[in-house]
Order: C-alpha cells, then structure tokens, then sequence
C-alpha cells in the first residue's frame, strides 16, 4: 500500500511529502525517488494511548512517495517510480497564481497526461492482440481483449477509467497493466496563506468525481515543525481545530481503502492496517503470520464499548460486552483485539 505524489514541477508536492511525513528532502538531493512514512491522525487511538500511556505508540502509517523529476523526462521518471502506487495524490498549484481558470488548467493538463497515457497501453496492448492468432491468446488476454474496447472509449472521452464502473473482478483482469486512471485519486490544491477559500472555490469550478482538498503548505510547514502542546495553541489561536494535512493523511488511509484495529496493552498501543472486510484470521496475520496460521478466537471489544466502560477491559468483561469471535468474524474499525493462537 502506498500513495504516490503527483503534480506539475514546483506545485509544492515536496513540501506536502516533507509536511505529511517529517522526512526531509534536502535541497541539494540527487535522489529520484524519496520514500516517508506519515501517521494517520485518529482521536480513537490517541485515547488508548492516554488510557494505557504505553512504553511504545504505534500509530498507523500510510507510506508516500515523492518523485523529483529532473532533465529531459521528467514524465518518464515519474512514470516509472509512481507506477506500481495504489493510490494518486495530486498537488496543484493554487499558490502562485491564484486564479481558478489557470489552476484548472494546471490539473486538467497532468490529468489529461494520465489519460493519454493509459490509452497508449491500451492501444498498444489491442494492437499486439490482433496480430495474434486467437489460439496463441491466453484466456486472461482474452478477457482483456474484450475490455480493453470498452475503456478505450472511457478515456476518449476524457474519463479516468475509476469512472468506466468495472466489477472488482474486472479491475483484477486489469491488474498487469498498472492504468494510472484506474487508481483512487485525492487532489490537494496548494493555496495561498491569504486565500484560504481558494481551494472551495476551485472545487466547485472543477466538478471533479475525486475528492479535493486544500491546504497552504507554507503555513503548514511552520505548524508540522512545532511539537504536539505548541501545535495545538497554534490551532487554536487561527481557530482551526486540525491541520489540514492530518485531514489529508486520513484522506488517503480512506481512499486506499484501509482502516484500522487496535492492539492495547502497558507495553504497546498499536493502530494495525487492514483492508476493510478483513476476516480474523488475516487480520491476526497482519500482526504475525503464526497468529494466522494458529487462529483459535479474537477477543473483541468496539471502541465504543471501551470507553462506554470507563475505559476497562474488564468493565467491558463484566458488563458481557466482551465478544469471543471465531474464522468467520469480518473486523470492524476501531476493534480492540486480543488474538488467541496455537503454534
Ligand atoms: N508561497 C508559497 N510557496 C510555496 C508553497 N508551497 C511550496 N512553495 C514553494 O514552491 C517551490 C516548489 O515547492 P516544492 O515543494 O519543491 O515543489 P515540487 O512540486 O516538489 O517541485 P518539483 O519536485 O521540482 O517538481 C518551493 O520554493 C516552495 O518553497 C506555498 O504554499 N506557498
Ligand atoms: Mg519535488
């Protein structure tokens, strides 16, 4: 799992890597391809961490990756780094220029680049198809061949393909081909520390089908820097009660269709991720893989049950609100588990 950040040069997507994830890029890097971890604000988790003040906090990440595309393709680099992401976070410029009409052109020109893009694989791969002879294709090729039309058509028209409605075992037929329109995709606009609105305003000019989001970066940056007591007087003081890039992390845990349950104890609070309708036992593979391999039952309390009950785990017992579930159970957010296994 991992989000890739996109964007015309100089929008601000290293500024928005370094705010989200703390890694910083120094400027003189050679490196292409910078990788950060960034936290996922939940308020769940930090009240267990209150509750259990625990040796070690670990919340869940969503993993970014930042692109510093240089020379004469720089397309060609982003291409290759970003390509295997599962999700697109696309940073347009609303800083520099802050007129509607030039940021969406801005977006509409890398959004086009990305549809263009994919109808070359398509053509190419349709192309290949029909030199061959229809013993040669293979029955997933085949299957391909009869898509592939379809969402020919879809990015003529200037739509990503997360909009040609495929089935989830459509998309899977499509996997090998890592479509860049078929990823979820947030769009961030990069606004002006005096143009709060801008980003609204850009929103509803942009009648995009993708979620959009604003921040200013530059005052972000000086908020991320600060330490977690500072963070909130500041906040507070502009009359904001969160970062914007906090909401913008949690955007891209939701959009790659994460969540998170909860392992709780004095030694370790942990957020572990998951992929929404996970069963038990994946998910206890999640922590180790012999949790898996040796599931027996996950005691489960929701989060709510926990702090309905002042906060104990044995309140939680006793009240009858303590959940034994078996193979079949789907784990829902915020779970707070204990796996029972046999190795
Ligand atoms: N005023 C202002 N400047 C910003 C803001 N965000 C970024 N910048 C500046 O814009 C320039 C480009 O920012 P980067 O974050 O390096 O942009 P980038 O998209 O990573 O650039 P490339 O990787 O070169 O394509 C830097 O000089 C930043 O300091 C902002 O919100 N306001
Ligand atoms: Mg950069």
């Amino acid at each position: 799992m991992e989000m890739g950040i996109l964007g015309l040069p100089q929008s601000g997507k290293s500024t928005l890597f370094e705010i989200m994830t703390g890694v910083k890029i120094s400027p003189s890097h050679t490196e292409t391809v910078v990788r950060g971890q960034a936290s996922v604000p939940d308020e769940r988790f930090d009240k267990l961490v209150e509750i259990y003040k625990p040796a070690k906090v670990s919340p869940a990440r969503v993993p970014f990756v930042d692109v510093h595309a240089v020379g004469e393709h720089p397309w060609e680099a982003i291409r290759q780094n970003l390509s295997g992401t599962d999700g697109i976070l696309h940073v347009v410029d609303g800083f520099s220029l802050p007129d509607i009409s030039i940021a969406l052109d801005a977006c509409r020109k890398l959004e086009d680049e990305l549809v263009l893009s994919d109808l070359i694989i398509i053509e190419k791969k349709l192309e290949r198809l029909a030199k061959m002879s229809k013993k040669a294709i293979a029955p997933q090729e085949a299957a391909q061949n009869e898509l592939l039309p379809r969402l020919k058509d879809c990015l003529e028209a200037g739509k990503p393909l997360r909009r040609a409605g495929l089935t989830a075992q459509e998309v899977f037929t499509l996997k090998s081909f890592s479509f860049w329109t078929i990823k979820p995709e947030l769009v961030v606009v990069n606004v002006a520390e005096d143009n709060p609105a801008f980003a609204d305003e850009f929103a509803k000019a942009a009648h995009l089908a993708e979620p959009v989001m604003g921040i200013c970066c530059k005052v972000e940056a000086e908020l991320a820097g600060l330490d977690a007591a500072d963070q909130k007087e500041f906040l507070s003081s502009m009359g904001i009660a969160e970062p914007a890039f906090g909401r913008i992390i949690r955007a891209a845990f939701t959009l790659l269709g994460r969540m998170s349950f909860f392992t709780v104890g004095e030694d370790e609070v942990k957020a572990w991720v998951i992929p929404h309708s996970t069963k038990a036992p994946k998910a206890a593979g999640a922590i180790h893989n012999d949790f898996e391999r040796g599931f027996i039952k996950a005691e489960v309390m929701s989060f709510d049950d926990f702090m309905a009950h002042g906060g104990s785990q044995a309140q939680v017992k006793s009240a009858g609100r303590l959940r034994l579930e078996g193979k079949e159970y789907v784990v829902a957010d915020g779970d707070i588990i204990t796996f029972r296994f046999n190795v």
